[in-house]
Formats: structure tokens, sequence, C-alpha cells
């Protein structure tokens, strides 16, 4: 049975809009599957750009394999990152805005040129790359609980919210990107801490990953874009009050204010 994407990408956008938690729609139609999911999200995107916003880069999700075991699958899910959702460093967000708001650190990558091919590897991600840098997600899936197949996820654009940036950042082959060290911490409390070898062993990996996806697509990484090769530790919930910092070894920390 055909799926109506067109209901679906208008049943997750009233959810953001309307700040409410949403059933899974594969609990809801049989069959939904990840080439119904990336439909959804295009479609998602397009009502968005259509509106006024714009595309600011890209994002992977489930790129650790501890996140990938607990889901069952064993390739990223890919996503979009909207300019509105992309707040400065030491930025304050507003909890209200959001359904059920969860963080993690994520690894940058700030393009310096065009990226397509299906055979890229991350040796080419750093040579198109033209800074690294840290940074926060905030991520809020718009289903009930956090729960949600991969399909689902991928639908709801792999749950992404808002990001906060890094000013700075280092050169791509400044250091190996898989040894840079990463300690998350929330109210000065270390939660968690990983280094870049936690995303599929090397971070450019993962946006080569996301460059064969957007070539499958028929699209291209566009240079200026700004991407989350995803997050190496495990997210935690943002509560209104508290304060969020991701310290990197080479990275300068990014800091995150929730109200
Ligand atoms: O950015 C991410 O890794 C999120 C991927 C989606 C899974 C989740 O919401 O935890
Ligand atoms: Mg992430």
């Amino acid at each position: 049975m055909t799926v109506d994407t067109e209901r679906w990408a208008r049943y997750l956008i009233d959810a953001v809009d309307q700040r409410r938690e949403v059933a899974a729609i594969t609990s809801l139609v049989d069959g939904f599957g990840v080439g119904d999911a990336y439909e959804v999200q295009r479609k998602v995107l397009a009502a968005r750009l259509a509106a006024g916003d714009r595309v600011a880069g890209a994002k992977l999700g489930l790129t650790s394999k501890a996140k990938q075991e607990q889901m069952g699958v064993d390739e990223p899910a890919y996503g979009w990152l909207l300019a509105s959702s992309v707040l400065d460093a030491g930025s304050e967000l507003d909890t209200a805005e959001l359904i059920h708001p969860r963080v993690e650190p994520e690894f940058v990558f700030v393009m310096g040129e065009d990226m397509a091919g299906e055979d890229v590897t991350a040796d080419d991600v750093l040579d198109a790359t033209e800074r690294v840098a840290g940074g926060i997600e905030v991520i809020d899936s718009r289903y009930e609980r956090f729960k949600f197949s991969l399909a689902d996820v991928i639908a709801d654009n792999t749950s992404a919210a808002r990001v906060v940036v890094g000013a700075d950042g280092i050169a791509p082959r400044e250091v190996d990107l898989a040894t840079v060290t990463c300690s998350f911490e929330i109210d000065g409390v270390e939660v968690a801490s990983a280094d870049g070898s936690a995303l599929l062993g090397q971070p450019a990996h993962c946006v080569a990953l996301l460059v064969r996806h957007l070539t499958r697509l028929g699209g291209k990484l566009e240079a200026g874009w700004t991407v989350l090769a995803g997050a190496p530790t495990d997210a935690h919930a943002l509560h209104p009050g508290s304060e969020v910092t991701a310290r990197y070894s080479h990275f300068p920390a990014v800091g995150l204010q929730a109200l």
C-alpha cells in the first residue's frame, strides 16, 4: 500500500509547532519503511523552506556503535540542519520551545568545498573541510517517550531541534580526530566522556557516509554547510536552568544555558 507521506510530514510539522509528542508512525502505518521515511523527511524540509527557513547543513545520527546496537541497526540516519536551529556558542535556550529535549556533544565539520560521490572516503572529507569544531546538539524526538524505530526517527529528521556550534575550531588534519577527547558536563558535573573514535572509528568517515547518502539522493554536500558528524556519548535530559558544557582536548569548550 502506498504511504501518504504528505500526511505524515504534516503530522510531524504539527507536533513540532504545537510542542506535543505523538505516536510513532510505525505504530500507525503497516509497512512504513526507511524509503517512506526519507520521503517524509524531504517533505518536512520542503515545507520549512517554503515558509522561509534555509538549509544550514546536515547531520548524522546513530553514528556510535552503542546507539546502533541499541536500535538494532548498522547504518547511521541522516537529517537536515535548518538555519533557524543554529545557535551561537554560549546561547540561552528556552526549553518551553521544545517537547522533552536532550543534549549531546557533537563533532562538527564546516565544509570548504562541495562534495559528491558514492566512493568518497574520510580522507576526501578532510581535504574538503575548512574546520572542525565542538558543538552541542539539542535533540527533541517528536515521539512519545523518545521511543521510535529507525524509520520513525528518519522521518522525524533524526530528532534534530537545535545546535550550538563552537565559534573556533581546528584545521581538519591538525590532529587525528579519532583521538580528540570530549568531556560532557551538566551543571558542572561530568555526565559522560568519549573520544572521536566512538564515531564509527573516525568522525570524518561518518561525514563520508553522509556524502554518499546525499549523492544517492541526487544531491551533494555544499561548501559552507555545517555538518554534525554525531555524538560520541549518550544524550542526557535537558532541564530548565541547567548549564551544559562540552569540553574537548583540541577544540574550545562549547556551552549552552537552558532557561
Ligand atoms: O543526533 C542523534 O544522534 C540523534 C539520532 C536520533 C536518535 C535519538 O533521538 O536519540
Ligand atoms: Mg546528534
